[in-house]
């Protein structure tokens, strides 16, 4: 049976994949770890340990002790945050990557995942369907070291044989967890501002398209692509992977249909020229024909979940 560990198991995708994988491999072989306490239903549902992943020592005792054989990787500082830290970004989003990466080496780790995202591409880069392999000249933080990243894990797959696996992910949108730090972070506030308040300031253009997606349809094809043949994969990098695209606009006109009072101002800061480099939508056909990658939900469906998911747990009608 296999033993999975979670790190950044209290953070936007931590704490739904943690959930999903506990339905599937048992709640006591899904651990969750983290610096900061997960939601209560991580916290009761299975094993929760504190555990800083700068902490070299107490993973590999970690590991060994508890005989992991499948890491998720998911602790990152993101996009907005890692400009205003650009050094402390770098050492926690890399660092963090290759002591996993030497201990799967080490001590025999079967699987691993680590996520990557749309912030590998630049300026340079085609904005609209951006295919697998294109100019990557991320011009952020966060995006050289997604791209560094990459990198890495297929230089250990080449070198030693492990078997690492990732996404590209696109801005995730979910209910549960609030994102932090992050450009795309505007499509998950403007919910919360828009149930409290009837209104949301946004820190983009209106017109600014990125690539996003639900977070149930990221953890099926995050768990797809951890579960799919290893023969069948071709890129041992990082896979793209896209669902729906939409600027501030659309979302709010969307959200309109819901809360017909509801206003939306456009304040544009640091993000924009973030999003500005970044692409509008993804080319995703390689990992739809390597592991059957298809998402299901539109931008419609996905504001009407939202909107009652987070209604319910403000406990405020909109
Ligand atoms: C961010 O905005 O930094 C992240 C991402 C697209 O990787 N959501």
């Amino acid at each position: 049976m296999d033993k999975i560990l979670i790190i950044g198991a209290s953070g936007q995708i931590g704490s739904d994949l943690t959930i999903a994988l506990r339905e599937i491999f048992g709640n006591e072989n899904v651990f969750a770890t983290d610096i900061k306490q997960p939601p209560q239903d991580v916290l009761e549902s299975g094993p929760f340990q504190i555990l800083d992943v700068m902490n070299e020592n107490a993973l590999n005792d970690f590991v060994v002790k508890n005989k992991i054989t499948q890491i998720y990787h998911l602790a990152a500082v993101l996009s907005g945050n890692a400009e205003k830290l650009p050094s402390k970004a770098w050492e926690i989003n890399m660092k963090s990557l290759l002591s996993i990466l030497n201990l799967a080496k080490e001590v025999g780790v079967k699987k691993i995942f680590w996520p990557s995202s749309i912030a590998v591409f630049g300026n340079t880069t085609p904005k609209i369907r951006t295919p697998q392999l294109t100019y990557t000249e991320p011009n952020t933080v966060y995006g050289i070291s997604k791209l560094a990243g990459e990198r890495w894990c297929e230089y250990y797959y080449n070198k030693y044989n492990i078997d690492v696996r990732s996404i590209r992910y696109p801005g995730l949108i979910s209910y549960k967890t609030e994102a932090g730090g992050g450009t795309t972070d505007y499509a998950v506030e403007i919910f919360y501002e828009a149930i409290k308040f009837h209104k949301y300031e946004c820190f983009l253009k209106e017109d600014t398209v990125l690539p996003m997606m639900f977070m149930p349809d990221a953890i099926e094809g995050t768990i797809k692509l951890m579960e799919a043949d290893s023969n069948k994969l071709t890129i041992r990098s990082s896979y793209n992977m896209a669902a729906i695209s939409f600027s501030p606009k659309e979302i709010a006109e969307e959200i309109k249909k819901h809360i017909n009072d509801f206003t939306i101002t456009y304040n544009p800061d640091f993000r924009q020229n973030i999003a500005e480099s970044w692409p509008q939508s993804i080319d995703d056909s390689v990992a739809r024909k390597d592991w059957d990658w298809q998402h299901k939900y539109s931008l419609p469906d996905m504001v009407q979940i939202m909107l009652n998911e987070i209604s319910k747990k403000l406990g405020k009608n909109y």
